[in-house]
C-alpha cells in the first residue's frame, strides 16, 4: 500500500521552561541541522517550516510557584503552539513539532485534539509525566503534560484551547517507561492507562507491544497524535536529553515502533522532544530522531 504523503509544517519550539536544566532549547535546531527538510524531501513530502514560536528565556522571568515552575510562560507558549497546530490541521498538512521540553505536549495536544471527535496518543517516553502539582518531585511542568491532556492538573494548563480533557486513558498508551513517582502511579492504577514498561517490552517484544497500542490508540479514534521523548531511548543511543534513565528502549526498538506506526497509517500529528545538544555528543540524538522521524513518515528499506 503506498501510503498517503499529506505536505507537512514543521513548528520549533525551544522550550526549556518545564525541565530542570538548560540546553533543550536548542532541541529544533539540533534536528534542523541534521538534515531534517532534506530528507523529508527526498522521502517524497512536500515540507514547509514555519520556523520557531517566540519563548521566554528562563532569565528574564521568575519562578512564581516552585511546584508549577514558569506555570504563566508556559501555559501561554502552549497556547500559541495550540492555534498554530489547530491551523495546520485546518489547512490540511501534517504537523510535526520539535521540542524544546516535553511540556510543550500541552499545546501539541490541544491543536490535534481540537478537530477530532476522538484523539489516540501514543506516549514514548522512559517517564510517565502523569505528575500534577500535588505529587511532582521537581516542580518542572515537563513532568506533567499527559496528566493535564488527560485532564488533571492546574486549570491554566488543562484549560488550553478552551476544552478539557484532550484525550481518553483507554485511548491512551505510554511505551518505554521506567521512572515512574509513586502519584503517577496511583493516576494509571486509577484510571487503567496501558502501560508498557520496558518489563513489558523484554517479555513481548516491540512488535507485539505495537500491535496491542494500535489497537488501543485507534478503538473508535480518528486521529492519533505520537509524542516521542528521545530518552525513552536507551542513553546509549541517545545520550543528549536532560533526564537520560538506562535501561531504555534501542535504535532498532524505537525504529520498528516507527514502522508498524508507517504501515498502520493512522498518524495526523507527531512531536519529537527533549533533544539537548549541549549533553549531547556530536549531534547524535538529533540524528537519531530524524531517522525516526523519517521511519514514522513511510521511509522504508526496500
Ligand atoms: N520528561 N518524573 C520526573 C519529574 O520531575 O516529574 C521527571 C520528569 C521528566 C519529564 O522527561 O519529559
Ligand atoms: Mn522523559
Ligand atoms: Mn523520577
Ligand atoms: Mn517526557
Amino acid at each position: 500500500m503506498v501510503m498517503e504523503k499529506k505536505p507537512v509544517t514543521v513548528i520549533g519550539v525551544p522550550m526549556d521552561l518545564g525541565a530542570g536544566r538548560r540546553g533543550v532549547d536548542m532541541g529544533p535546531s539540533a534536528i534542523r541541522y541534521a538534515m531534517l527538510k532534506e530528507k523529508l524531501i527526498q522521502l517524497g513530502y512536500e515540507v514547509e517550516d514555519v520556523g520557531n514560536l517566540h519563548v521566554p528565556t528562563p532569565e528574564t522571568h521568575q519562578v512564581v510557584d516552585p511546584r508549577l515552575k514558569y506555570l504563566k510562560e508556559i501555559a501561554s507558549v502552549c497556547e500559541t503552539l495550540g492555534r498554530t497546530v489547530s491551523e495546520t490541521v485546518e489547512r490540511g498538512r501534517f504537523p510535526l513539532v520539535l521540542g524544546g521540553d516535553h511540556s510543550i505536549a500541552i499545546g501539541t495536544i490541544a491543536g490535534a485534539a481540537k478537530h477530532r471527535k476522538r484523539l489516540g496518543l501514543i506516549w514514548f517516553d522512559a517517564h510517565g509525566d502523569l505528575n500534577t502539582r500535588e505529587t511532582t518531585p521537581s516542580g518542572n511542568i515537563h513532568g506533567m503534560p499527559l496528566a493535564v491532556s488527560l485532564g488533571y492538573g492546574h486549570p491554566d494548563l488543562v484549560n488550553c484551547l478552551g476544552f478539557t480533557p484532550k484525550v481518553q486513558p483507554e485511548n491512551v498508551v505510554l511505551i518505554g517507561i521506567r521512572d515512574l513517582d509513586e502519584g503517577e502511579r496511583k493516576l494509571i492504577r486509577q484510571l487503567g492507562i496501558r502501560v508498557f514498561t520496558m518489563h513489558d517490552i523484554d517479555r513481548l517484544g516491540m512488535g507485539a507491544v505495537m500491535e496491542e497500542a494500535l489497537e488501543i490508540v485507534t478503538r473508535g479514534t480518528d486521529g492519533v497524535h505520537l509524542s516521542l521523548d528521545l530518552d525513552g531511548l536507551d542513553p546509549k543511543d541517545a545520550p543528549g536529553v536532560g533526564t537520560p534513565v538506562e535501561g531504555g528502549l534501542t535504535y532498532r526498538e524505537s525504529h520498528l515502533a516507527m514502522e508498524m506506526l508507517a504501515e498502520a497509517n493512522v498518524l495526523t500529528s507527531a512531536e519529537f522532544v527533549e533533544v539537548n545538544p549541549i549533553l549531547d555528543n556530536g549531534n547524535r540524538t538529533a540524528k537519531v530522531a530524524v531517522a525516526l522521524i523519517e521511519s514514522a513518515l513511510g521511509k522504508q528499506v526496500i
